[in-house]
């Protein structure tokens, strides 16, 4: 059982989510939505390898988006047609992997 976060919710969680990113996670086309820029291939490459782990864990697969050193990654909760906790925990676990 998952719930639908509110916009009020989404906004706390934004907040939490940044306080010691470097570059921001965003709403976007209701989703979460963060891009990523690597010192190379190799590097984003390996990312990508991480966070697939992570999304196996989780049961939460995020959409990514990868051109040379760049990701782009985006998720959302299909279940509640929208932004849930869910969402929030794989980013959250996404930040630790690159700290
Ligand atoms: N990944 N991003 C994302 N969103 C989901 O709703 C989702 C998922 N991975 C697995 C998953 N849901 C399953 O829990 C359900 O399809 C059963």
């Amino acid at each position: 059982m998952v719930n639908r976060l509110n916009q009020q919710q989404i906004d706390e969680a934004l907040q939490n989510l940044n306080a010691e990113a470097e570059q921001p996670w965003r709403v976007q086309s209701a989703q979460l939505f963060k891009d990523f820029q690597f010192r190379d291939f190799r590097q984003a490459f390996g990312f990508i390898s991480q966070l697939a782990l992570l999304a196996e864990q989780q049961n939460h697969h995020p959409r990514w988006c990868n051109e040379y050193r760049k990701v782009e990654v985006s998720m959302t909760t299909h279940e509640v047609d929208g932004l849930s906790e869910r969402d929030f925990k794989l980013a959250q676990a996404i930040e630790t992997i690159l700290s």
